[in-house]
């Protein structure tokens, strides 16, 4: 397997030991003739691939960009232009879909779809990691555009996992040892209520008839790579456990300002055809509302994730 980037191989450029469990392609092993460009956002995460075909992709095509998907954390493919079944099958093949949504139904779409459309209030101009309100958030989502404005709706990732890094010392200890609460009820609790009764979709195998907040670790531990993120975001992190509310917003709003430093941030610029997947372990997303009245229509998958540990555990 050959992946350059811009010219060199990342396999010179990567520490073998920094990228553990499934990133299943060996630094530097040339396996079963996948060969694709890789061109990196920037220093630390996100990158483009360039020269697959989503939808002929081979089993090592998808293996390689589910490992490519781990080590950058978000990775755009550009001229795909699947459809919703399309989508979801390239899903099948990185992991287990899950419903669109544990509570929201998209209407005119299939159930594993969560369609965000700008003239029916889809917007997603706040920094979040997507559906943390659930004991086991999504391990990552993949969205396509179906309307685009002409300008704008640009969407950005921030890397919880560089954002960790950079904290000082005290910091990073301070905070490994708290949880949080992430409440899903102040977005989605009106709107479960009247929906058919409480009945929302089936989230792991359970019908979810009610959204408890949870508590996750502030600090994630990896399941794949075992290197820590901070796992808090402003979409549904309601409070730190156990402190006083200043503390809590005083802790929490130190934490976000760090996370969503610029150099913590990639930004996407949409064209039709494009398909991006994103590690949701350990990343936030914001999507720009800069168009006005123009439309905008994304259609997103999940794939199942694990219940998040942290360090302690
Ligand atoms: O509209 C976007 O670009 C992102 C929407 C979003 O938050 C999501 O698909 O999870
Ligand atoms: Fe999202």
């Amino acid at each position: 397997m050959t992946i350059s980037t811009h010219g060199t191989t990342t396999s010179e450029q990567t520490d073998p030991s920094e990228h553990t469990a499934v990133s299943a392609i060996p630094a530097g092993t040339v396996a079963s003739g996948v060969e694709f460009d890789i061109d990196e956002f920037g220093p630390n995460f996100g990158a483009e691939i360039r020269g697959v075909d989503v939808a002929a992709a081979t089993d090592d095509e998808v293996r390689a960009i589910r490992a490519a998907l781990i080590d950058y954390k978000v990775i755009v493919l550009r001229g795909q232009n699947l459809d919703d079944a399309a989508h979801i099958e390239f899903g099948r093949r990185l992991g287990d879909v899950t419903a669109g949504h544990p509570v929201w139904n998209s209407g005119d779409v299939p159930a594993e779809v969560y369609s965000l459309d700008s003239t029916d209030n889809g917007f997603a101009d706040v920094w979040h990691t997507d559906v943390t309100f659930m004991p086991r958030p999504p391990m990552g989502s993949i969205l396509r555009p179906i309307v685009l404005p002409r300008n704008g709706g640009d969407t950005n990732w921030a890397d919880a996992e560089l954002a960790y890094a950079s904290l000082s010392a005290p910091v990073r200890e301070l905070v490994e040892k708290l949880t949080a609460v992430h409440d899903g009820s102040r977005e989605f609790g009106y709107y479960l209520k009247q929906r058919r009764g409480g009945h929302g979709n089936l989230w792991d195998g359970k019908e979810v008839t009610e959204l408890p907040p949870v508590s996750h670790p502030v600090v994630r531990v990896h399941p794949e790579t075992g290197r820590k993120s901070l796992f808090v975001n402003p979409g549904f992190t309601s409070h730190i456990d156990g402190v006083s509310d200043a503390e809590s917003r005083g802790i929490l709003d130190l934490l976000y300002a760090h996370l969503t430093k610029p150099e913590h941030i990639v930004r996407h610029r949409w064209r039709l055809g494009d398909l991006v997947l994103w590690d949701n372990r350990n990343t936030l997303h914001y999507a720009n509302r800069d168009y006005g009245d123009n439309r905008r229509v994304m259609h997103r998958i999940t794939l199942r994730g694990d219940e998040p540990i942290g360090p302690a555990q």
